[in-house]
């Protein structure tokens, strides 16, 4: 089994900066050779990600626009994607989004148009991309998404986005289910906590960094580029036997009571 990805295409998508664990993921398959295609959502953000694409040495990633809770959005983007490259062997999800509001007090005061925003975004999102990806995949491949502990536990102000990334979760293993039978693997990474752009503004995200620094099994918190090298596992033929699979990058925080 080979442990490179040249000659394989993979589309990495919610790179926002260069803190992005969806940008340790790309440093990481671009390292081992892969070709890579990165999405951006709004306008405003286009230029942020052509920049990073263009910064890497050798081949320049595809920068196109795909804005995921929009279906034909997502459909556009997979023909530009098929006419540009044809077939594809994986991609990253790396997409969530709730409003600030439903990220602090408590749960219960969600809002219904909150609630189905953040699992539109969040949840839905992967089952869509999935959907279109597939006719793609010609050659079987590999899916990711990006989770976090708050999707199995209460962590406190997780709040909207812990149902989300519940859903999140069990979308993986019905979709894993599903595209099995075409050679394509599902899988979850669930990330400790890293000071990304989704982090910023968060009151206590100190606290929650000190507390893994203190509590975990190895004393320290996790980054995006770890997150990268497992993504490049799961992304690779080393993984061939894994599927429905959510692998904790997270010190071992999660084993912890
Ligand atoms: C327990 C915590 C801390 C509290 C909860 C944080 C949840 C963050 C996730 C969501 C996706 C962040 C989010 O949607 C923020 C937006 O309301 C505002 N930000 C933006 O619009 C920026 C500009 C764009 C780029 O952001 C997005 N998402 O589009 C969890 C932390 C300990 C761990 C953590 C930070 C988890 C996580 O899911 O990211």
């Amino acid at each position: 089994m080979t442990f490179s990805l040249k000659g394989k295409t993979f589309v990495i998508m919610g790179i926002a900066n260069k803190r992005s664990i969806g940008w340790g993921i790309a440093r990481s398959l671009h390292n081992a050779g892969a070709q890579l295609i990165f999405t951006y959502n709004r306008d405003r953000m286009e230029k942020n990600v052509r920049d990073l694409a263009e910064g890497l040495e050798g081949e320049t990633p595809l920068v196109l626009q795909c804005d995921v809770s929009n279906d034909e959005s997502i459909q556009s983007f997979f023909h530009a994607v098929k006419e540009k490259v044809g077939v594809i062997h994986g991609i990253a999800h790396c997409v969530a989004f709730a409003n600030r509001e439903d990220l602090e007090g408590e749960f219960v005061d969600t809002s219904r148009e909150g609630f189905l925003l953040a699992h539109n975004v969040s949840s839905y999102s992967l089952t869509a991309v999935a959907r279109e990806a597939r006719p793609l995949m010609t050659e079987g491949g590999s899916i990711i998404t990006i989770t976090y502990l708050g999707g199995e536990r209460v962590v406190r102000n997780y709040n909207v986005m812990g149902v989300a990334k519940a859903s999140l979760e069990a979308n993986v293993k019905y979709l894993a289910n599903d595209l099995g039978k075409d050679g394509i693997r599902v899988n979850a990474i669930s990330a400790g906590p890293i000071r990304t752009l989704s982090a910023k503004g968060i009151r206590d995200f100190n606290s929650v960094l000190n507390e893994i620094e203190e509590r975990a099994p190895l004393r320290r918190s996790v980054t995006a580029e770890e997150v990268g090298d497992t993504a490049l596992f799961l992304l690779s033929d080393l993984s061939r036997g894994v599927t429905g699979e959510n692998i904790h990058v997270d010190s071992g925080f999660h084993i912890i009571s």
